[in-house]
């Protein structure tokens, strides 16, 4: 068994988990944080039998759109005015999705 950990946006969150619902995956949904950008992200946590990580990865890759997200460049990067440090606008491109697929020693309901 694996856990698919995926990291996606919250715009995507909703469909994609009644996709895998429907396509009979177990889903918890976490509400996470980006490090980077400090905006809300979704993080699901998706157990499945060996055999099945193939469609989970494509019901998840056929739902989680790639984004360009303007963000204020983070204190190590603020230009140094006059009057001190001023952030500026950066463009970052964000998902589809972020996944970690980890083996699964053991598995069980208690
Ligand atoms: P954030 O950390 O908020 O990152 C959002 C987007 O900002 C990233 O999109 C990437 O395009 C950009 N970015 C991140 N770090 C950067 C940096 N040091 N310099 C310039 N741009 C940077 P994605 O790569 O698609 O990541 C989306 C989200 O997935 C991340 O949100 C984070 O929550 C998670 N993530 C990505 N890689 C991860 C990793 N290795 N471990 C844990 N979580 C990860």
């Amino acid at each position: 068994m694996k856990l698919i950990i995926a990291i996606v946006q919250d715009e995507d969150s909703s469909r994609l988990l009644t996709g895998l619902m429907n396509k009979g995956f177990g889903v918890t949904k976490l509400a996470t944080t980006g490090g980077f950008l400090r905006a809300g992200n979704t993080t699901l946590l998706i157990g499945v039998e060996d055999d099945k990580v193939p469609e989970a990865i494509s019901a998840i890759e056929s739902v989680c759109k790639s984004r360009k997200q303007l963000t204020a460049a983070s204190t190590s990067t603020v230009g140094v005015s006059a009057g001190g440090f001023v952030p500026f606008p950066v463009e970052v491109t964000v998902g589809g999705a972020t996944l970690f697929v980890l083996s699964v020693d053991q598995f069980m309901k208690v």
